[in-house]
């Protein structure tokens, strides 16, 4: 990707990925603001964007965020600017700046074919489209057990990767990625070294970097307890875990008709922040975080400045990110 390493991975990241994790310590409030590293391109880390999906007309629509405040919403047009309408089997399971050029890439997986297809995005317009692919570039099909549950950065290097979770064994699998072909494969591996092997009621809703150090961290959450937990994740090892705490600092314990739709640094401060949505009252509400830790909430608002509230046949399919 030509150095065009993000501002955020810059430092402990690089320090971790040369095997100094142990000696690094990395305090949140401690965290270093931007910093440019001679012959690399520096990026500004943006609002993330919440990205809708309607199951009636299968329109997909951005909402372009400044924070908790929607700025504006576009519908995804094709190369002729008309709505790019997709339905079953094709679903979005996920949605990344994975070409880095600063806008959200949307990513598809087809239940039937088992292929993954990466809508490349400008703005709100398909620039290109392309099936992931193997490492001899044969496309890479894979179904159930097997499900896409997320797209991050998991290693620091070149494109954003695909993060899979096996229904059956409870594993947890990245594909380490190169634009849309497939670098390397990687078990996530608990603090033992051992594979992490986790099933219901614990579930993977989301994936980013929540204490800015640049890897993606995996956020569960527990459906009968309610409780979010975080592996925060050096690559494909888990560094720590840790329950989210609340702005008292006691965990927080929220579930339905709340539900986590995604996670995303919605503010920019560099720390993933978790996006919840109400099923009765069409609610979008934001923990924006510090950590593992809530410092503080916003109900998403529109133009108008008043609660968004939007439902079925609308629903968030992903928060991405943008860079630049
Ligand atoms: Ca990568
Ligand atoms: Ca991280
Ligand atoms: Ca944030």
């Amino acid at each position: 990707m030509s150095g065009m390493l993000r501002q955020r991975r810059i430092g402990t990241a690089i320090l971790m990925a040369v095997g100094l994790v142990g000696a690094v310590a990395v305090a949140p409030t401690a965290r270093a603001g931007p910093v440019v590293a001679a012959g690399v391109t520096a990026r500004v880390a943006g609002f993330a964007d919440l990205v809708w999906y309607n199951d009636q007309t299968g329109e997909t629509q951005i909402w372009f965020m400044n924070e908790h405040r929607l700025v504006r919403r576009s519908t995804v047009v094709d190369a002729n600017g008309v709505p790019a309408l997709v339905g079953p089997p094709f679903r979005i399971v996920g949605i990344s700046d994975k070409d880095e050029d600063g806008h959200p890439d949307i990513v598809w997986h087809h239940d039937q074919t088992g292929e993954t297809r990466i809508w490349f995005m400008k703005e709100n317009r398909i620039v290109r489209q392309a099936t992931v692919v193997d490492q001899n570039g044969a496309p890479a099909l894979v179904g159930p057990p097997f499900r896409i549950v997320g797209i991050s950065e998991m290693d620091y290097f070149s494109y954003d990767d695909i993060i899979w979770y096996n229904d059956q064994t409870g594993e947890t699998r990245i594909w380490f990625m190169g634009r849309e072909k497939i670098l390397s494969q990687a078990t996530v591996l608990g603090e033992n070294g051992l594979p992490a092997l986790v099933g219901p009621p614990f579930r993977i809703v989301g994936i980013s970097d929540v204490n800015g150090d640049g890897p993606g961290d995996i956020v569960w959450h527990h459906d009968q307890t309610g409780e979010t937990r975080i592996w925060i994740m050096n690559i494909d090892r888990i560094y720590r875990q840790a329950t989210v705490l609340g702005e008292n600092g006691q965990p927080a314990f929220v579930g339905p008709p709340f539900r986590i739709v995604g996670v995303g640094d919605m503010n920019s401060d560099g720390y993933a922040d978790i996006v919840w949505h109400h099923d009765q009252t069409g609610e979008t509400r934001i923990w924006f975080m510090r950590g593992e830790r809530v410092i503080r909430q916003a109900t998403v608002v529109g133009e108008n400045g008043q609660p968004a509230l939007v439902g079925p046949p609308f629903r968030i399919v992903g928060v991405s990110e943008r860079y630049g």
